[in-house]
């Protein structure tokens, strides 16, 4: 642990496998608290940690519970965040978490705030499903986890972000940000629900190692950004494209019709379009969140075979 530990809970599991040299992926909590509904959020929470140690490595989700920051979560402690009313928890971001730990609340981190918690807690590694992005008609409501992306060095392990967003427009962003986006199995970036967004990734690899070797890279440049290694839902379990394209389309503009804006867009279009797509939306969102922690657990355990630089600030 790198920085000031006063507010920082480490799960005793975690603890031990970093100790030991074995590997640790973190997870997100906002899609727990903000992105799925009760019950499917814990089923998914818990299953998903369950992926993680298929794929070889220790789980540990992240949030934040009376102002103090846990790294791994019990199964209470799980249980008490995905029963949460969503507005009884504040969404974290960057801005969020010094709010929350100063106040005491109860917050559930972004890809953001997760990032950071994570940087600071010495974990590489990241699953989650989506990443935020520049929202469709909004080029200005930029989510923070572009920002984040720049500058932190952590790999998030996603399946590209939903078309709820302006696809175009977020890939720029990441490129200014100096954020290269990495297909896994894939030459183009997946739009969530679906494999395909039309839109080309930066490189394509096919195995942990390769991916291993790119974050390793990054270590050796010293860089303190990000990497965005982008999976896409697996064969069987995408949505209809037709169905999640009226869906976000819909749900867009019904948002500017009520004047839903702020942190506050982006869980109201989840929801929206979760409705609308009905079940067959919530299986794919299922199906690759866990593809995604085996994925991310794979790629931490092959990172293991490349030595970190003297100075252990990656
Ligand atoms: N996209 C999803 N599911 C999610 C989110 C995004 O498909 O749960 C959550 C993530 O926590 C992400 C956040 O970091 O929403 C982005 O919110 P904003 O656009 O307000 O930055
Ligand atoms: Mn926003």
């Amino acid at each position: 642990m790198k920085n000031a530990p006063e507010f920082y809970h480490v799960h005793p599991e975690v603890k031990q496998a970093q100790a030991e040299g074995r590997p640790v992926v973190a997870l997100e909590s906002t899609v727990i608290t903000h992105g799925l509904p009760y019950p499917d959020n814990l089923a998914t929470a818990r299953s998903m940690e369950t992926a993680v140690r298929h794929g070889g490595a220790v789980p540990a989700t992240i949030a934040i519970l009376r102002g103090q920051i846990h790294i791994g979560l019990t199964a209470a402690q799980l249980e008490y965040l995905a029963t949460r009313p969503g507005e009884q928890v504040r969404k974290c971001s960057r801005r969020d978490l010094p709010l929350v730990l100063a106040r005491g609340e109860d917050g559930a981190t972004t890809v953001a705030g997760t990032m950071i918690l994570a940087h600071h807690s010495g974990i590489e590694l990241f699953a989650t499903g989506g990443i935020g992005g520049v929202h469709r008609g909004h080029p200005f409501d930029v989510s923070a986890d572009l920002t984040e992306l720049g500058r932190t060095p952590i790999t998030v392990v996603c399946s590209g972000a939903k078309s709820i967003l302006d696809l175009a427009l977020t890939r720029e962003v990441l490129e200014t940000n100096g954020v290269p986006v990495i297909g896994y199995g894939t030459a183009e970036l997946p739009a969530f629900f679906t494999p395909f967004s039309g839109h080309a990734v930066d490189l394509r690899v096919d195995t942990p190692a390769e991916a291993a070797a790119l974050i390793h890279a990054r270590r050796q440049l010293g860089l303190q950004s990000g990497t965005l290694l982008v999976v896409p839902v697996p064969a069987g379990e995408a949505c209809d494209p037709d169905l999640a394209e009226n869906a976000s389309a819909q749900a867009t503009r019904e948002a500017d019709e009520q004047g839903i804006s702020g942190a506050a867009a982006t869980p109201w279009l989840l929801r929206r379009v979760a409705e609308l797509t009905g079940g067959q939306s919530l299986r794919a969102n299922v199906a690759l969140l866990h593809n995604n922690g085996r994925v991310a657990a794979e790629v931490a355990a092959a990172l293991l075979a490349h030595s970190r630089p003297g100075n252990g600030q990656s």
